[in-house]
């Protein structure tokens, strides 16, 4: 049987539900997803195989109007994951109209990537008419292969996603495993998760200027004989004010977060998670090079 892949990359505006598109067509909750903008920092790559058909999906940060150095190596990152695409699927959020930002964004797709694929999202959120005039207003925009309206939230359309994207994949190699649903490492996974928690707790002052950093991750049998994770992270923030919201009255909001993050690294990972959460104050960071990179979050 001849081989089959494709390279498909997620683009748009913040918030419209890449990363949950992500998640959802490949079946596991690999990248952070939140009602804040600008969750997603870096590309996420995600891998389907379906028998012969190789896809890999690769998720990008939304795009925005660029304040720090994070946010630069944010933009780099939406450019860099594009660059490599067969196939890209422009992301769009029925509940919005077209703004500049996308349509700069639209402009700086390469001609010769020759299936971009327009997914608007959230059609829960609209009626009937409000969706063929949104469809009517981003077909003017640019000339895309397909245009198909979706719910990531109720399941919807997410099969006729994938059906034009296993029409379109060609003949190529697989470039990873099988069995692989990502290429993101272990810690990476696992600050995400964390970050993610973070995201969902506070209120929208904090979250932007969070990192997580991973100190140890050591899988060890305890007294029963069940294998345990036991995972040692810091949530770093800007701000000594910032630390005690995090913190919480009595250390509530951490153990909320630690909470959250511990249940979905359970279920993720299927093995008993011992977490233990400690916050620090990173002063500036996101403008801070050497900090940035330490993050993982550095485009270069
Ligand atoms: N109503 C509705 N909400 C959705 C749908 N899909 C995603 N969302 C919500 O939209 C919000 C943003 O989702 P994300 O997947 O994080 O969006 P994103 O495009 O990756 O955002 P950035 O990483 O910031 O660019 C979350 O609160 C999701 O739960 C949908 O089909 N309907
Ligand atoms: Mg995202």
């Amino acid at each position: 049987m001849s081989q089959k892949s494709a390279f498909v990359t997620i683009i748009g505006r913040t918030n419209t539900g890449k990363s949950s598109l992500l998640n959802a067509l490949v079946g596991e909750k690999i990248a952070a997803v939140s009602a804040k903008p600008q969750t997603t920092r870096t590309k996420i790559t995600g891998v389907l195989t379906n028998r012969d058909i190789q896809i890999v999906f690769i998720d990008t940060p939304g795009v925005h109007k660029a304040k720090t150095k994070l946010s630069a190596h944010m933009a780099n990152a939406v450019s860099d994951g594009m660059s490599g695409a067969d196939i890209i699927i422009f992301m769009a959020d029925a509940a919005k109209c077209a703004n500049d930002t996308e349509k700069n964004l639209l402009s700086s797709i390469n001609p010769k990537v020759d299936k971009v694929l327009l997914c608007i999202n959230k059609i829960d959120l609209i009626d009937k008419d409000a969706l063929a005039k949104r469809i009517v207003e981003y077909s003017s925009l640019y000339d895309f292969a397909e245009v198909v309206p979706i719910s990531v939230l109720n399941g919807d359309g997410i099969d006729i996603v994938m059906d034009f994207l296993q029409k379109n994949a060609r003949e190529g190699p697989h470039y990873f495993p099988d069995d692989a649903i990502t290429d993101q490492p272990e810690k990476a996974l696992i600050a995400e998760k964390i970050r993610e928690k973070a995201l969902l707790c506070l209120d929208d002052e904090v979250p932007h200027g969070i990192a997580v950093g991973i100190e140890s991750v050591k899988e060890h049998d305890n007294r029963r004989g069940e294998a345990i994770m036991d995972i040692d992270a810091v949530i770093y923030c800007e701000r000594d004010s910032h630390k005690g919201i995090i913190i919480g009255r009595q250390g509530m909001m951490l153990k909320k977060i630690g909470q959250a993050a511990r249940e979905d690294l359970e279920d993720f990972f299927r093995i008993k998670v011992g977490l233990k959460l400690w916050v620090k104050v990173k002063e500036d960071w996101r403008n801070k090079e050497g900090l940035i990179k330490n993050f993982g979050l550095s485009s270069k």
